[in-house]
């Protein structure tokens, strides 16, 4: 039994250190939120399996070859014809400003089928299936696959784990909320920022009004203000590390990868928190989504400043 299965979109990621626009030199890697928190999982020596589609082409093969080198199982990576790999740009238009550029639509990843989902579930059922409010928004395919994967993964007792990751760019927040609402009987895990709640309820008390719904633990996040989880045996609190901030793309999926690493491994909520934690200090002191993610021998090192 695999620990854990993501699906989602893999991209192929050009970085500048400035305006993309005027060419020179670029970093080639590759993003996606998904493909993050299980490179994260993995090398926190974790089994985990990344399902999602690439184009039949040099970046869908980069993506490939990373994730094998994660040791990330790419079973379930499908190769199509049909469409391309898609891209993401990051560039430095001025000082300490990131721009993010997305080029995806139409893309490999717009294809996925509810019935690859389902068979990978049912080939190989996995401890937690983890899905992001990012594919939804790719296309309808793409949305009745996401549901799909949690209908089947929920009936089959799974643990179910959402990270709404809203992205303005690919949808409007009504459309993120219709998509989403209809995830919620079926999750047992859900990490949202703060400002995300109110896409996936309208009731005053959003933490009380998720977890009415039969969520187990709802876990907020607020930057340097820390993260939360909520229970229906109450609310802990984590406060954030204190490390200088170089890049926080990736921040959030690392701090899934820490704390579904440290669920596996049943630790307490406390715990789980700090794990978390310290795997968003990791990502954001470097350059990179997943680069800078860490390995179990790491994890100390921040957890006990200056590694004494
Ligand atoms: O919420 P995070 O900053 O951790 O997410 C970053 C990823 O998938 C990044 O790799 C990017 O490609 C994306 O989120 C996205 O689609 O925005
Ligand atoms: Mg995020």
């Amino acid at each position: 039994m695999p620990d854990v299965l993501t699906i989602g979109e893999a991209m192929v990621s050009l970085r500048s250190s400035r305006a993309l626009r005027l060419g020179g030199d670029v970093h080639l890697s590759i993003a996606g939120s998904e493909s993050n928190v299980a490179i994260g999982l993995a090398r926190l020596g974790h089994d985990v399996a990344w399902l999602g589609a690439v184009g039949n082409d040099e970046p869908g093969h980069l993506i490939q070859r990373t994730l094998r080198a994660e040791n990330v199982d790419t079973t379930h990576l499908r190769f199509t014809d049909v469409s391309f790999t898609a891209f993401i740009a990051f560039d430095q238009p001025a000082h300490d400003i990131t721009r993010v550029s997305y080029h995806r639509r139409g893309s490999a990843a717009s294809t996925l089928t509810a019935a690859e989902c389902v068979g990978a579930l049912e080939a190989a059922p996995p401890r937690i299936l983890h899905v992001t409010g990012i594919t939804p928004a790719l296309s309808a395919t793409a949305r009745e696959a996401t549901l799909a994967a949690v209908q089947t993964a929920s009936a089959a007792g799974i643990h179910v784990s959402l990270d709404v990751n809203y992205r303005a760019r690919l949808w409007s927040r009504p459309e993120a909320a219709t998509a989403l609402r209809p995830l919620l009987p079926h999750l047992t895990t859900i990490f949202a920022s703060d400002d995300e709640l109110d896409i996936l309820t309208d009731a005053p008390n959003p933490t009380a009004a998720l977890l009415s719904t039969g969520i187990k633990e709802v876990v907020t996040t607020a930057g340097s203000k820390g993260a939360w989880t909520h229970t229906e045996s109450g609310t802990i609190h984590h406060p954030a590390l204190s490390v200088t901030v170089v890049d926080s793309i990736g921040a959030g999926d690392a701090f899934v990868s820490g704390y579904l690493s440290a669920t596996l491994d049943n630790l307490t909520p406390e715990a789980r928190l700090s794990r978390a934690t310290t795997s968003g200090a990791f990502c954001v002191g470097t350059h990179g989504d997943w680069e800078s993610l860490p390995t179990r021998a790491d994890l100390p090192l921040l957890e006990t400043p200056n590694g004494t």
